[in-house]
C-alpha cells in the first residue's frame, strides 16, 4: 500500500487530495497543526477512516517534519501547508516566509535526510508570475507582488534545485486560483458567495469588497488535486500549470453571483479600501496546454459555473443554520 504524506491536510486542497488518495487506496498521513479549537472541520468526515492517520506538527518546526519523514516513510509528499493569503501576507511577511518558504526547505531537507525514495509535491501559485501579463504558462516570467508570491517563488526554486542537485522526484505545480464550497471565507469568490446566500436569505444587507477589477482564472479545486496527482505519476518529474484558461473580473464574478439568486449586484455591494493590497496583481491567465498534453488534464468547471455551485452550497448551509 503507497503511503502519502499532506502538509495542510486540513485546507480546502488537504481535504480533497485526502479524499481522492484514499479512494485511490493509499495510507494517507496529514499534518495538523495543535490550535486551541479543533480546526479539522473540512476533514471530520474521514474521521473514522483506518487508512487516514494525523499527526501534530508544523512547517515552522524542522524537528517535527524530521521525526514525521523518519516514522511515516511516505511514497508521495504533498506540501500544501501554507500561509495562503495574499492580504496577509503584507501584515506578517516574516511568519509567511518561514512557513511558506523556509518550510519547504525544512520539508526538503527532512526527505534528503532521510535517504528514502519518495516523490515530492510543491504547491506553486499563479502569484509567482504577479506583474507578468497573460497568458502565463511555464515558460513566463516570475515577478512576485507580496510577501507571499515571493516566499512561495523561493520554494518553487528550491524544489527545481533540489531536483537538479539531489536527483529527487520533485515537482512544482503552479496552480492558478482554485475554489470550492471548502475555500477559505475570506478569499474573495466565498466571500461573494456567503454574501450572496445571506443577503438572499435576509440576514445581512450589504457586502464590502476591495478592487473589483482585478482578473483571476478561477477553477474547481476537487479538478485541481486530481492534476497533482497526475504529476506524481510521470516517468519524470517537471513542472506544470493547472489552469481554465478564462480571465474573469472579480466584478464579473460578483455580477454572476447576484444574478444567479436573481438579484442585482449594484444594489449591495460597496467599496472598501480596506481589502486593497499595498501591490496588486492585475491579472492571471494560466495557460495550461502543457498539462493537458502531458498529464491528460483539463479542467472541466469554468468560473460562471463555479459561482453558482458555490451559491447555491452557500445558500444551503446557511438556511439549515437559520432553520436551527
Ligand atoms: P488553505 O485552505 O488556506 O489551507 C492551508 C493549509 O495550510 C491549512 O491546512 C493550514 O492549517 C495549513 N498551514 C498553515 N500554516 C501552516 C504551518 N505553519 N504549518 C503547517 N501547516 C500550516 O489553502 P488551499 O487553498 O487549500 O491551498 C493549498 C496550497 O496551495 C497552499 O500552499 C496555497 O498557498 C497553494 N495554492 C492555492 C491556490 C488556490 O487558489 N487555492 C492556488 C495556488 C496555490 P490550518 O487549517 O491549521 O490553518
Ligand atoms: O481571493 P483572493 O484573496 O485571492 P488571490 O489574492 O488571488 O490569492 C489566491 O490565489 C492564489 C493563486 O493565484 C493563491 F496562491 C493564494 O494562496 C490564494 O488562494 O483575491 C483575489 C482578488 C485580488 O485581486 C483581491 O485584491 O480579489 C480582490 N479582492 C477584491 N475585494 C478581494 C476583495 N480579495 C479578498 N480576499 N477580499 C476582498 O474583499
Amino acid at each position: 500500500m503507497k503511503r502519502a504524506f499532506i502538509t495542510g491536510i486540513t485546507g480546502q486542497d488537504g481535504s480533497y487530495l485526502a479524499e481522492l488518495l484514499l479512494e485511490k487506496g493509499y495510507d494517507v498521513h496529514g499534518l495538523v497543526r495543535r490550535a486551541s479549537t479543533l480546526n479539522r472541520s473540512r476533514i471530520d468526515h474521514l474521521h473514522d477512516n483506518p487508512h487516514l492517520t494525523l499527526h501534530y506538527g508544523d512547517l515552522t518546526d524542522g524537528v517535527s517534519l524530521v521525526n514525521l519523514i523518519h516514522k511515516i516513510e511516505p511514497h508521495e509528499v504533498y506540501n500544501l501547508g501554507a500561509q495562503s493569503h495574499v492580504k496577509v501576507s503584507f501584515e506578517m511577511p516574516e511568519y509567511t516566509a518561514s512557513t511558506d518558504a523556509v518550510g519547504t526547505l525544512r520539508l526538503l531537507e527532512a526527505i534528503r535526510a532521510a535517504g528514502i525514495d519518495c516523490r515530492f509535491y510543491q504547491a506553486s501559485t499563479s502569484e509567482m508570475f504577479g506583474a507578468t501579463p497573460p497568458p502565463q504558462s511555464e515558460r513566463s516570467a516570475f515577478y512576485p507582488r507580496s510577501p507571499y508570491g515571493a516566499a512561495k517563488l523561493y520554494s518553487h526554486w528550491v524544489t527545481v534545485n533540489y531536483r537538479e542537485a539531489y536527483d529527487l522526484f520533485a515537482v512544482s505545480g503552479i496552480l492558478f486560483n482554485h475554489e470550492s464550497p471548502r475555500r477559505g471565507e475570506s478569499f474573495v469568490t466565498r466571500k461573494i458567495t456567503l454574501g450572496v446566500a445571506a443577503i438572499k436569505l435576509g440576514v445581512q444587507e450589504r457586502l464590502e469588497l476591495g478592487n473589483l477589477d482585478a482578473i483571476r482564472d478561477w477553477g474547481y479545486a476537487p479538478e485541481y488535486v486530481e492534476g497533482m496527482w497526475r504529476m506524481l505519476q510521470r516517468d519524470e518529474p517537471d513542472d506544470y500549470v493547472l489552469a481554465t484558461g478564462v480571465g474573469t473580473s472579480v466584478r464579473e464574478f460578483c455580477a454572476a453571483a447576484f444574478t444567479h439568486v436573481g438579484l442585482d449586484w449594484e444594489e449591495h455591494v460597496s467599496h472598501d479600501s480596506r481589502y486593497e493590497r499595498p501591490t496588486e496583481v492585475d491579472a492571471l491567465i494560466g495557460d495550461a496546454s502543457k498539462a493537458e498534453s502531458l498529464l491528460g488534464w483539463k479542467a472541466q468547471t469554468m468560473p460562471s459555473e463555479l459561482a453558482a455551485l458555490m451559491v447555491d452550497a452557500d445558500l444551503e448551509k446557511m438556511a439549515r443554520l437559520i432553520e436551527r
